[in-house]
């Protein structure tokens, strides 16, 4: 018998998953001291926004209080989450990030 042929292997049939994973939207939260420069290199810097993006998002937190960085699964959000906020908060400022599930 040919030394390349392994007939121990057993190749099995894969099967769908049964359910989508859960997402979650990355929400920003306006205050009245973070520069508004700040809050655009963030949006930037862990969203990979371009600087149009970042600005329009940015002014939307500013006038409505909370805003949509990106939609992620459980585990990419909370590691986005806990960059921005130890991000702000080595810069001294109150920006505040946080996640909801979609
Ligand atoms: N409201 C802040 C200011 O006027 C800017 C800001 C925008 C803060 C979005 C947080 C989020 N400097």
């Amino acid at each position: 018998q040919s030394p390349d042929r392994d007939d121990s292997v057993t190749v099995e049939e894969s099967r769908p998953e049964l359910k989508p994973p859960r997402q979650y939207k990355v929400v920003l939260l306006n205050d009245d001291f973070t520069p508004m420069e700040f809050v655009i290199e963030v949006l930037e810097t862990f969203f990979s926004m371009d600087r149009e993006k970042a600005t329009r998002v940015m002014l939307h937190v500013h006038t409505r209080g909370k805003g949509v960085c990106g939609i992620f699964t459980r585990d990419v959000a909370e590691t986005k989450v806990a960059q921005v906020n130890d991000y702000a908060r080595s810069h001294q400022h109150p920006l505040l990030c946080s996640m909801e599930e979609v």
